[in-house]
């Protein structure tokens, strides 16, 4: 299984991939079209004057808890509770609406309760999860545009370890809704699932040694790892501990987190393996329409529910108190020896050793009945690897610690993509402050007077037009709208690790903001930095560019470079920026980064079209610089990307660099990238840059560049919007 190549794009002869890999409709081809009706934007039946925060500070949060509460034992016959409680029915469904984020695009997570749809909703991974939230829909009905969907999940998550006695360290509420798949995530290029046998993303015997791009999970439809170990095969330990720290890695959680995390995660509920899984039917995006939204139906008689349910495929609970919070994970992991068995419906799974009665689990349906408890492969780890071995035995002897290191790990895989913690609503707000949060002081509103003072000096200093701009962009374009995180609020751009990195041109950063630091007095740097680009804007031309300030600066203590490290733009069309040849093309890039940015399409090109005769090109790069007059805001980008004389041809091999040269006379003219000449090549594009590259299209294109560029320098701004 694990040695094929064949038919898995992504690792063939090391072609470009598509930006999207494969999307839902590759899937299902048969899935209905629904975005033909929305042109102009997601659909979105709240409209925009719907205020979530609005509408959640108004919830009675008190009556929703109880409900909640009272759902978790109220067993529906159309899917039975298990120990006749559905506690760690939802926390499964919390960690994996949680766990499909990853920091190096910030995409996934729980902020958008996109576990509703496709292609979540339907991998293996998320198997039987249907019924969980459906047995949440009353509880929604009733509190209507209180609670959303996407905070409903995580509170379910929360009131069932709660309600089973675990430790909880808080809640944050303010997930707003989306109403359909957000399209722009790439949740990889194979063309099979997990349980279809293809290729993992780690083998090194193929030499694949890292998972892909922003990929965050083992396999295709996988939320982590693969339970049963590499590829199903569950003697391979040493992949098993390195799949485990890998994709655990990419969504910002350590050896500790990981342990914490599983064991306490673990210590609720059971695996469903008791059962013929050939006989479930579709998953829900390919589902019978009579089945209304449910996947995985099964074939058999009995209805395929409660004991008979097949979800993963494992069977058993993994502790002998299934119900609530207890030892008895690590207990049982570290004191007993295990032996590989199969359940019923084939999965490799480990069985404790002459296992004590009183430490088997009670049957699932009758509590009078002993069965005995189970780890999987994955689990076997915690025990197995010398790493994960020492945190297991400290958890294990300080209950404390590990209920501590729980609590907060669940905190922060359920709030990570959640941005500032100023955006988070509700009584449960911890006060801490957490590194992960990216915490920045409260700033104060400068008065007009120093605005102006401040905006003389840097007006009358050696910083050029293209300097001050540059500065500007590196460090309000951090900003991605997936989780949140980055921005100019903080001026992190003067901090480890964005002051170093190489797209930001460290040298003449460091003489930017050391400048703006003599100058600035009372003001924050962070708000000098984008008063910058506000005097740069002014001096090319510009009017009436607004300022907000009130920004507050970061210290490096406050700033957790590892977890930035992972935001570097690897490019940066914006800035012409493309070190090395990618398996994206550039343009695909380019739109990624914009999409990241909140950009429509026309705000992506107006800003192109700008920041390159502005000079805001990476090192002294002419490509793209396609003016005359150079630091003047004007439309000639387009203007002279749409010259008829010019003849454009590739000057190298990757079709990455481009020439113009005069029709007629055969002079050198210009010089451009992918990321330029785009704007022409492409129709839609094209269709945008020739409104700004018309006649009358030069103030026009002013007005909609400021616009473009205010809305990225207070992209997180949280505290006045
Ligand atoms: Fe888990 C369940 C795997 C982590 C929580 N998990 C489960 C299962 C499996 C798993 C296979 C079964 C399913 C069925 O139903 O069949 N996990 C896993 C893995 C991992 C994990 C591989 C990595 C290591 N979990 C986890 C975490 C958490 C969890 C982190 C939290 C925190 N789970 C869980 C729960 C459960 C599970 C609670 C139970 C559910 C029920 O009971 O329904």
């Amino acid at each position: 299984k694990t040695g094929e190549m064949s038919g898995c794009p992504m690792h063939g002869d090391g072609g470009m991939r598509a930006l999207l890999g494969r999307t839902n409709k590759d899937w299902w081809p048969e899935m209905l079209a629904t975005e033909i009706l929305n042109p102009n934007g997601p659909s979105n039946p709240m409209g925009d004057d719907f205020d979530y925060a609005e509408a959640f500070n108004a919830l009675d949060y008190k009556a929703l808890k109880e409900d909640l509460h009272a759902l978790m034992t109220d067993s529906q016959p159309w899917w039975p509770a298990d120990y006749g409680h559905y506690g760690p029915f939802f926390i499964r469904m919390a960690w994996h609406a949680a766990g499909t984020y990853r920091t190096a695009d910030g995409r996934g997570g729980a902020n958008s309760g996109q576990q509703r749809f496709a292609p979540l909703d339907s991998w293996p991974d998320n198997g039987n999860l249907d019924k969980a939230r459906r047995l949440l829909w009353p509880v929604k009905q009733k509190y209507g545009q209180h609670i959303s969907w996407a905070d409903l999940f995580i509170m379910a998550g929360n009131v069932a370890i709660e309600s089973m006695g675990g430790p909880i360290f808080g809640f944050g509420g303010g997930r707003a809704d989306v109403f359909e798949p957000e399209r722009d995530i790439y949740w990889g290029s194979e063309d099979k699932w997990v349980n279809e046998g293809v290729q993992t993303r780690i083998a090194p015997e193929h030499g694949f040694e890292q998972i892909e791009g922003p990929l965050a999970a083992i396999q295709m439809g996988l939320i982590y790892v693969n339970p049963e170990g590499p590829g199903g095969n569950p003697h391979d330990d040493e992949g098993a501990a390195r799949d485990l720290r890998e994709t655990f890695k990419r969504m910002a959680m350590n050896d500790e987190e990981i342990v914490a995390l599983t064991a306490g995660g673990h210590t609720f509920g059971k695996a469903h393996g008791n059962g013929d899984a050939s006989t479930l039917g579709a998953a829900p995006a390919g589902g019978d329409l009579a089945a209304q939204g449910f996947g995985w139906v099964s074939g058999e008689e009995h209805g395929g529910i409660g004991e008979h349910t097949v979800t993963s495929g494992i069977e058993g609970a993994w502790t002998n108190t299934p119900d609530r919070w207890s030892e008895n994970y690590f207990r049982l992991l570290l004191d007993y020896d295990y032996e590989l068995v199969q359940s019923p419906a084939g999965a490799n799974q480990w069985q404790p050793i002459d296992q004590k009665e009183e430490d088997m689990a009670p049957a699932a349906w009758d509590s009078s009945k002993k069965v005995p408890t189970m780890m999987t492969t994955a689990d076997m780890q915690m025990k197995r690897d010398p790493g994960f071995r020492k945190i297991s035995e400290k958890f294990r002897n300080d209950h404390e610690a590990f209920r501590d290191a729980f609590a907060r790990a669940w905190f922060k895989l359920t709030h990570r993509d959640m941005g500032p913690k100023i955006r988070y609503l509700g009584p449960e707000v911890p006060q801490e402050d957490l590194i992960w949060q990216d915490p920045v002081p409260e700033g104060t509103m400068p008065s007009d007077s120093l605005i102006s003072e401040v905006k003389a000096k840097i007006a009358d200093s050696s910083l050029t037009v293209s300097q001050l701009i540059k500065t500007a962009w590196a460090s309000a374009s951090t900003y991605r709208k997936s989780d949140h995180r980055g921005g100019a609020n903080g001026a992190r751009i003067a901090l480890s690790p964005q002051k170093d990195w190489d797209v930001n041109e460290p040298a003449n950063l460091q003489k930017v903001l050391s400048t703006l630091d003599g100058l600035r007095g009372d003001m924050s740097l962070a708000d000098a930095i984008v008063l910058g680009g506000v005097v740069a804007l002014e001096k090319a031309g510009a009017t009436d560019v607004p300022f907000t300030g009130g920004r507050g600066d970061a210290t490096q203590e406050q700033t957790d470079v590892e977890s930035f490290d992972w935001m570097e733009p690897e490019a940066d069309a914006f800035r012409n920026y493309r070190p090395k040849k990618m398996g994206v093309k550039t343009e695909e890039m380019m739109l990624d980064r914009a999409s990241l940015l909140g950009l429509s399409l026309p705000e992506m090109t107006v800003l192109i079209g700008g920041l390159r005769v502005l000079g805001a090109n990476h090192g002294e790069r002419g490509h793209g610089h396609l003016t005359e007059r150079s630091g003047q805001l004007t439309n000639d980008f387009f203007v002279h990307l749409y010259d008829m004389t010019n003849v454009w041809k590739s000057t190298d091999d990757s079709d990455e660099e481009y020439v113009a040269t005069d029709r007629a006379e055969g002079r050198e003219k210009w010089h451009a990238t992918r990321a330029d000449l785009v704007f022409g090549s492409n129709a839609e594009l094209r269709a945008v840059g020739e409104v700004y590259a018309q006649k009358g299209g030069e103030e026009k294109f002013k007005k909609d560049f400021v616009k473009a560029w205010t809305k990225v320098m207070d992209a997180d701004r949280f505290d006045i919007s």
